[in-house]
């Protein structure tokens, strides 16, 4: 609840000192056919205010406020009329400024719940490519059961992921990168960076190049600081890493698409909430394992949920050392955290 109070206070605060905006209606993309006649320009929203949006089109930013018929159409379950990364159709209205009239249909978003009514949803963001998910190797310690938490939910999300174990100044990369190819294997490309030292930075923005990427990750574990190094100028806030638990507390609570100078787009999340599994139903996640997946095709019932089926090929494969047992215990909580009750 707190980060969420923390964005709309800062928007409410932002749109204030913009023009005193009226609050975003939500919009139904496509609902509104007499508009589309194919006029205007086509930007991408890469910033939320209260009150309207930053566009970016051509290297340059359009102040954007909704037109007003836009704002009378309600969406029920949508409680905001765009997110960043919406491509949306606007027209010029003066020196850096306009209205838009239509989101145009979006290739995918990531949504939350709204806060105030949990069958609305909020979406955060849209027409994403990719998500970076960043672990810390010390301070906070690689904790395999939160990677595979946001690896399901970027499975989840249809979207392809890619994970940077960061923070390698702190521990030998040979001992890492040796826990890490269970996931290499599996498919996934993985960085192992240090911001302090500079190391494997290169790797990481040819892969953030031409793309927009979601970053995400748990607090402390050196999102904010990455983005400082691989693109030096952007002085995002880094908060130090709390002595006592090792934890660190968010200190990002603002949504907006940064534009890195060498071509990318990078969406620093306030944290783990957007991807809180929350539409993910029990029965998707086995599906969402894809290195059980593998072998699940030999479970003696299709809809096996690997747990205590009789003739379970993923158990077997556990047992025999084919996959891995790490990624079976992190499997089991998920299921548990999903069902709300423990399994046996
Ligand atoms: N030793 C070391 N420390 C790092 C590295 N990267 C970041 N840190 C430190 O880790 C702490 C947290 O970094 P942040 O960049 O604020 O972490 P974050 O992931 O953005 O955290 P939230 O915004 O709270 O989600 C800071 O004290 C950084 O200086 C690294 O590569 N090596
Ligand atoms: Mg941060
Ligand atoms: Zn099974």
């Amino acid at each position: 609840m707190k980060d969420d109070d923390l964005v709309q206070k800062k928007d409410r605060d932002e749109g204030e000192r913009q023009q005193k905006p009226a609050p975003l209606a939500p919009f139904e993309p496509g609902a509104n056919a007499l508009l589309r006649v194919g006029t205007g320009l086509v930007g991408m929203v890469i910033e939320v205010l209260s009150g309207g949006c930053r566009v970016e089109h051509g290297g340059e930013v359009v102040w954007c406020v909704p037109r007003g018929i836009l704002k009378k159409q309600r969406k029920h379950r949508q409680r905001n009329l765009v997110a960043v990364g919406d491509r949306v159709r606007f027209m010029r209205t003066g020196q850096g400024q306009g209205v838009f009239e239509e989101v145009l249909p979006r290739r995918n978003k990531l949504t939350r719940p709204d806060p105030f009514n949990p069958a609305m949803e909020h979406v955060i963001a849209s027409n994403l490519d990719q998500v970076l998910i960043v672990v810390s190797a010390q301070k906070p310690p690689l904790d395999r059961e939160i990677l595979d938490r946001y690896l399901v939910a970027t499975e989840n999300l249809n979207l392809a992921a890619m994970i940077c174990v960061n923070k390698v100044d702190l521990e030998p990369e040979e001992g890492l990168r040796e826990r890490m190819q269970v996931y290499s294997r599996m498919g996934y490309r993985v960085f192992f960076t240090s911001a302090v030292t500079g190391a494997g930075l290169d790797a990481l923005k040819a892969a953030l190049k031409d793309k927009t990427s979601v970053m995400t990750g748990y607090s402390g574990v050196g999102k904010s600081t990455l983005l400082n190094a691989i693109e030096p100028g952007l002085d995002l806030k880094v908060r130090e890493v709390s002595e006592k638990t090792g934890q660190g507390k968010h200190t990002t609570v603002s949504v907006r698409l940064l534009q890195l100078s060498f071509g990318a787009y990078v969406l620093d999340t306030p944290g783990i909430r957007e991807f809180g599994l929350w539409r993910v139903r029990p029965w998707e996640v086995p599906k969402l394992f894809r290195d059980f997946e593998e072998v699940a095709g030999d479970c003696r019932y299709p809809k096996c949920f690997h747990v205590d089926e009789p003739d379970c090929a993923v158990r077997v494969a556990v047992e025999e050392g084919r996959l891995d047992p790490v990624r079976y215990k992190s499997y089991r909580r998920i299921l548990e955290s999903l069902t709300g009750r423990r399994q046996r």
